[in-house]
C-alpha cells in the first residue's frame, strides 16, 4: 500500500496542473513572486509554471563574490578587514572555495532546545517527515527556538557579507537522521535570478562523523556552470513534468564531478557548529555506516532580498512568508 500511494504521489508530482492549483491554494504567499515579477519584467502569471526558460535572457547582476575580483575586493573591504583572523581568513577563501565553517556558534543550551522543541513537534504530530521519510521541512514556523537559530545574526551577518544582500530564511529542513541525498546544487532546488542569490547554512545539532552520515561537499564545485532544465534531459512537457527528471539530473552532477576531479570533504562537528556553503556548491549526505543512525542537525536556506526565487525542476515560484 505504502509503495502503492508512493508511486501514486509521485505521479502526482509530475503534473504541472497541480502545482497550479496550489499556487492558488497558497496565494497569500506570492506577493514576493508579483513583485519580482515585475521588477525583472516578467509578464505571465505567477500561478503558471515557471523556469530559468522564462527568465529574461540577459544574465543580471553577478554576486560580487562570484566576480573575478573577489579576493581583492575583500582584502580592501573595511568590513572584512574588521573581521577576527578566523572568520576573516574563511570569508577570504569563501570565492575559492565555496563554503565556510563557523565553529561554536550555539551553545548546548540552545542546540537543547532546538531539539526537544523539534521532538515535541513530531511527537504531537504538528511537524512530520515528507515524502523522503528524512526530512521535515518549514519547522521555523512552527517552533520560536527552530526560527531564532534559523535568523540568527551570527550567521545571518555572515551571509549578509558574502552574498552582498540581506539574507532571508527560506525554509529549514530538520534531520534525525542522515538524508544520503546524492550530490546536488540547492540551485536545481531554489533557484534565483539573477543566479547564485541563496546559500544555506547547516548546523550539527550532535556530534557528527565519518560514521552517522555527514554533509559531504565538493570545495570549488560551486564554479561550475550552474546546472538547470536545460543541462539534462528533464523529460518533460507543457503540463507535465519529467518522471526520471531527477534522477538524470544527479547523472549529470556525478558525471560533472568525476570530469572535474572533484574531491568530497565531510562536515565532522560538535553540536552548535555551522557550515555555509554556496549556491551552487555540489553537497550531499554521506552513506550512514549503521542504518538509521541519530544525526540530529538542521539546513537553513536563505533568498537575498529583491531576487526572483523559485523552483527550477518543480517550475514553480517559490512560496514565501512575508511576515517571517
Ligand atoms: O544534510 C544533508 O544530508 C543534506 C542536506 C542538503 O542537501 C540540503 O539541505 O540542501
Amino acid at each position: 500500500m505504502r509503495k502503492w500511494l508512493d508511486r501514486y504521489s509521485g505521479r502526482l508530482r509530475t503534473i504541472k496542473a497541480n502545482y497550479v492549483l496550489l499556487n492558488l491554494l497558497g496565494h497569500r504567499r506570492l506577493g514576493h513572486a508579483r513583485r519580482m515579477f515585475q521588477r525583472y519584467g516578467l509578464t505571465r502569471s505567477p500561478l503558471l509554471p515557471i523556469s530559468s526558460a522564462h527568465m529574461p535572457k540577459t544574465p543580471g547582476e553577478v554576486p560580487w563574490l562570484d566576480r573575478p575580483d573577489a579576493r581583492q575586493r575583500l582584502l580592501d573591504d573595511p568590513r572584512v578587514q574588521a573581521l577576527p583572523t578566523s572568520l576573516r581568513q574563511a570569508v577570504l577563501d569563501w570565492p575559492d572555495k565555496g563554503y565556510l565553517i563557523l565553529r561554536d556558534v550555539f551553545t548546548t543550551d540552545e542546540v537543547d532546545r532546538v531539539n526537544r522543541e523539534l521532538q515535541k513537534l513530531i511527537d504531537s504530530g504538528v511537524v512530520d517527515f515528507n515524502f523522503t521519510g528524512r526530512k521535515v521541512m518549514f519547522a521555523f514556523r512552527k517552533s520560536p527556538a527552530i526560527k531564532a537559530m534559523a535568523s540568527d545574526r551570527r550567521i545571518v551577518e555572515v551571509l549578509d557579507l558574502l552574498l552582498g544582500r540581506p539574507m532571508h530564511v527560506f525554509q529549514t529542513i530538520n534531520f534525525l537522521t542522515g538524508s544520503e541525498q546524492a550530490p546536488h546544487s540547492d540551485s536545481i532546488h531554489m533557484t534565483t535570478y539573477p543566479l547564485g542569490y541563496l546559500a544555506a547554512a547547516w548546523v550539527a545539532l550532535e556530534p557528527i562523523t565519518a560514521d552517522n552520515g555527514p554533509l559531504m561537499f565538493f570545495p570549488g564545485s560551486h564554479r561550475l556552470p550552474y546546472l538547470l532544465n536545460d543541462g539534462f534531459a528533464h523529460g518533460g512537457s507543457r503540463f507535465t513534468l519529467g518522471q526520471d527528471a531527477y534522477a538524470h539530473y544527479e547523472a549529470a552532477v556525478q558525471r560533472s564531478i568525476d570530469e572535474g576531479r572533484f574531491n568530497p570533504h565531510e562536515f565532522h562537528a560538535q553540536p552548535g557548529d555551522v557550515l555555509i556553503w554556496h549556491a551552487n556548491l555540489l553537497h550531499g549526505g554521506k552513506k550512514m555506516s549503521t542504518a538509521n543512525a541519530s544525526r540530529r542537525s538542521m539546513a537553513v536556506h536563505y533568498f537575498a532580498e529583491d531576487v526572483l526565487c523559485y523552483h527550477e525542476l518543480t517550475q514553480r515560484v517559490a512560496m514565501i512568508d512575508e511576515d517571517h
